[in-house]
């Protein structure tokens, strides 16, 4: 039975892997290596220096592309280092229509290293995709969808956007961090590329930083791989090794992400301190519809504001929580608490961020897999 053939179940744990050559190890061994002997220029057995492939690093590729139902996968230093090689796709010239819902450092990278290449951004609410035509124009070459978004949990529906991005030949990039491939398959609903930031779900332990491109089309595929030996921010043996391993239990820890996702979505929703929880399996969420048919549950990242919130009250609740840890970053086991207007949005100046609901009262939360009672009684003694 080909990998191809497998259940996504079981992709997270043979997709792309197969038992190492040398002696059989069943999980692929961390190959410390910069370089590899040759017998001849260029006599070697498929690896010749490791920025330009490792065999490590070969296996989680093969993993993302498998659990991503692409066929080629990409690894890199960092979530915003895969990010970095699409946009070094582009041209001075070129123009891109990003949502203005994204994670702050996604945001950073684009406005303040490509705007100065020349590169134009377009940041826009794309929860209704109609609007999205108004910004297009020849020099359109990349849509950059996030969904969910980081940290207002709005729904795009990518169906649409590919719809559009393919009448203008466009290519849309989707980053897929949120969801993970558990829970929706931008490939499968018609985009050119799924970015991930490995460092969270992915990895699942808060052990890792690492980044991960997937595409179907070989062409495509070329050119970032040439971007990925000629810049060189490639993932290194060991962290190959440590996201192959998270992503193994990426279905069963989703699962339960999910589970407890849910019953503190409800059990905040449901607390006459809060004002508004922001999570798209509500029904009444603006996008719900969208969210119940692209994807397969509705994970465990989950904002809030509570009544009458100000800076003070967001940061009272944060310092209370014990077993929420604050910290930035997300997709662990273990749960984090984080203020996104100080922390992982602050790159983005108050008055843009605010447009999409990132005010100082937001609280988020990425909720792990620990007992949910005890998540919900950390929540009740910080939120009082
Ligand atoms: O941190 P890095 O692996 O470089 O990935 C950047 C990134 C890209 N896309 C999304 C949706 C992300 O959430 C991130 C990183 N985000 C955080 C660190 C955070 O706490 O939101």
């Amino acid at each position: 039975m080909g990998s191809k053939d497998l259940k996504f179940n079981s992709k997270t744990i043979h997709g792309g892997q197969k038992p190492d050559k040398a002696y059989g190890a069943v999980m692929p061994p961390i190959y410390q290596t910069s370089t590899y002997a040759q017998s001849t220029p260029g006599g070697h057995k498929g690896f010749e220096y490791s920025r330009s492939a490792n065999p490590t690093r070969t296996a989680l590729e093969n993993s993302l592309a498998s659990i991503e139902y692409g066929q080629f996968g990409l690894a890199f230093a960092s979530g915003l280092a895969a990010m970095d090689a699409v946009i070094k796709l582009l041209n001075p010239g070129d123009e891109v229509i990003s949502t203005n819902d994204l994670y702050g450092g996604s945001y950073r990278l684009f406005s303040q290293i490509f705007e100065k290449y020349g590169i134009t951004f377009h940041f826009i609410g794309m929860q209704d995709p109609n609007k999205i035509e108004a910004y297009i124009n020849d020099k359109t070459k990349l849509i950059w969808v996030e969904t969910p978004t980081n940290p207002m949990m709005n729904i795009i529906d990518i169906k649409a956007v590919s719809q559009l991005a393919k009448k203008h030949a466009i290519l849309l990039a989707v980053d897929n961090t949120f969801a993970t491939p558990y829970l929706q398959r931008p490939l499968d609903l018609g985009a050119d590329i799924v970015m991930h930031s490995a460092t969270k779900y992915l990895g699942g332990h808060s052990d890792v930083v690492v980044g991960g491109l997937v595409v179907k089309e070989e062409a495509l595929a070329q050119k970032l791989y040439f971007i990925q030996n000629a810049s060189g921010a490639v993932c290194g043996p060991m962290d190959s090794f440590l996201v192959l391993r998270g992503i193994k239990t990426l279905h069963v820890r989703m699962q339960r992400h999910c589970e407890n996702g849910e019953a503190i979505a409800n059990y905040l929703a449901n607390h006459p301190k809060i004002e508004k929880v922001y999570w798209p399996g509500f029904e009444d969420h603006p996008n719900h519809d969208i969210a119940k048919e692209q994807m397969n549950g509705f994970g465990g990242m989950i904002s809030f504001i509570t009544k009458g919130g100000s800076y003070k009250d967001a940061i009272k609740i944060v310092e209370k929580l014990q077993l929420f840890t604050l910290a930035e970053s997300l997709g662990g086991v273990e749960s984090l608490a984080g203020h996104p207007a100080s922390m992982t949005h602050a790159s983005i100046p108050k008055e843009e961020r605010e447009k999409s609901g990132v005010i100082d009262a937001l609280i988020r939360l990425s909720v792990g897999i620990e007992d949910k009672d005890d998540l919900i009684a950390d929540l009740e003694q910080a939120i009082g």
